[in-house]
């Protein structure tokens, strides 16, 4: 199985991905994602220019191989343009080769650990009454665990909440990023309250869960999850931004409140302390983001020895190559938690068509041979890129803040 050509391809159905396809001596496709949200061109071009060059003529089986060429191989090390260059490697020949073996590439993985993978949605309102509502509407939709984001009394475009113009979509297609302001206090000040009236309008069996998007202190982030504690969520996410692993120590001494971290990581390296001191509770990591499967599963192994499970990222930008490869990852390692589900754009779909269903509350990979995704050259065409950011963060005296 000798790779013949690798091609990237950048394209727009509703959102911005790029999108590895590696062909082999067979004519065998394998897929990798390898969007990064807001710098999907510096990927491309990494990508084109410095990796598909050294993968024609290699042997396609080679997974754990090419993986160590490319971290190893390139000298400068880590960082999410080059993992996620190498995730799109790494998922792709996982993809060749169980399309080759003619299995799911859960079965490569160690086979099905469950039956399916609980999988939380993103509710989300500007005041109670639209929060309930979108509450509602995701329990409709058969989620079983929910994630809350909520509007702030002062606070005019807040991170997670949808307004009727605009979808949940953070990245906004601009030439140039769009500003948010921030205020902490006023934040910290609102958000017990929100819990407490979700708590009382749904009951105590939701799983709840809160992203706080790395914009505290942590001083702010212990009171946070203190308070928080009589509404028993299922995690507080990012509570700081955590490239200082050691502040987590203080969190942890302070709340019982679960905690989850690392979306924005890209290496084992990034979780050291906080899983080998058991300061979170939930790895975020993505497929796409931190190396593919093959760095993903180490970091989940490393992370089952503290009791630490999987939690994965799974928004919009993660393309259905990248959820796809989530899903088999999280049917076969033990220490599964929950999955992150957004539903994609329609228009998604006419490029990307996934296996991967979801029933009940629960994803599943499918049965087909590989990823299970297959993707529509020809459609892709018709989306072409459209420059999108994520919004820049200030607060009240212009100062740029965490967003
Ligand atoms: O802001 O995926 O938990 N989910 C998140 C996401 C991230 C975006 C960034 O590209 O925090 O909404
Ligand atoms: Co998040």
């Amino acid at each position: 199985m000798i790779i013949r050509s690798a091609e990237v391809v950048v394209t727009s159905p509703g959102r911005n991905f790029v999108t590895l396809l590696v062909t082999t001596d067979e004519g065998l496709v394998g897929l990798g994602d390898a969007t990064l949200n807001g710098r999907e061109l510096a990927v491309a071009a990494y990508l084109r220019e410095h990796v598909v060059p050294l993968l024609i003529g290699r042997d396609a089986h080679a997974i754990e191989d090419t993986w160590q060429l490319l971290y190893r191989g390139a000298y400068w090390r880590r960082g999410p343009v080059t993992m996620s260059a190498i995730a799109a490697v790494d998922v792709a020949l996982w993809d060749l080769l169980a399309q080759r073996a003619g299995l799911p590439l859960y079965q490569l993985l160690g086979g099905a650990s469950r039956t399916g993978l609980l999988a939380y949605g993103h509710a989300g309102g500007r005041d109670l009454p639209e929060l309930f509502d979108s509450v509602r509407a995701h329990q409709d939709q058969g989620f079983r665990a929910i994630r809350v984001q909520t509007g702030v009394p002062g606070i005019d475009s807040l991170y997670g909440v949808a307004t009727p113009e605009t979808a949940y979509e953070p990245a906004r297609r601009s030439p140039l990023p769009v500003e948010e302001r921030w205020d902490t206090s006023a934040y910290l000040r609102h958000l017990p309250g929100v819990f407490e009236a979700v708590r009382h309008e749904f009951g105590p069996e939701l799983p709840l869960l809160h992203d706080a998007h790395h914009r505290l202190t942590p001083i702010q982030a212990a009171r946070l999850g203190r308070d928080l504690e009589p509404y028993d969520l299922f995690w507080l996410e990012d509570c700081t931004p955590a490239e200082n692993q050691e502040a987590l120590r203080l969190v942890r001494a302070h709340t019982v409140t679960p905690l989850a971290i690392g979306e924005v990581f890209n290496s084992v390296h990034d979780y050291r302390t906080l899983l080998g001191e058991q300061l979170i509770d939930f790895v975020r990591s993505s497929v796409t983001h931190a190396g593919g499967l093959t760095a993903l599963r180490r970091i989940l192994d490393l992370a089952a020895l503290h009791q630490i499970k999987s939690g994965l990222h799974g928004p919009t930008d993660i393309s259905p190559v990248g959820m796809a490869a989530a899903l088999h990852l999280g049917l076969a390692v033990h220490n599964f938690g929950i999955q992150e589900y957004m539903p994609h754009a329609p228009a998604t779909g006419e490029v990307f068509r996934p296996a991967f269903r979801f029933a009940d509350g629960l994803l599943h990979p499918g049965e087909e041979p590989g990823l299970g995704v297959t993707f529509d050259r020809a459609a892709a065409e018709r989306f072409p890129y459209q420059a999108a950011y994520l919004p820049v963060n200030r607060l009240g005296d212009g100062t740029v803040h965490d967003w």
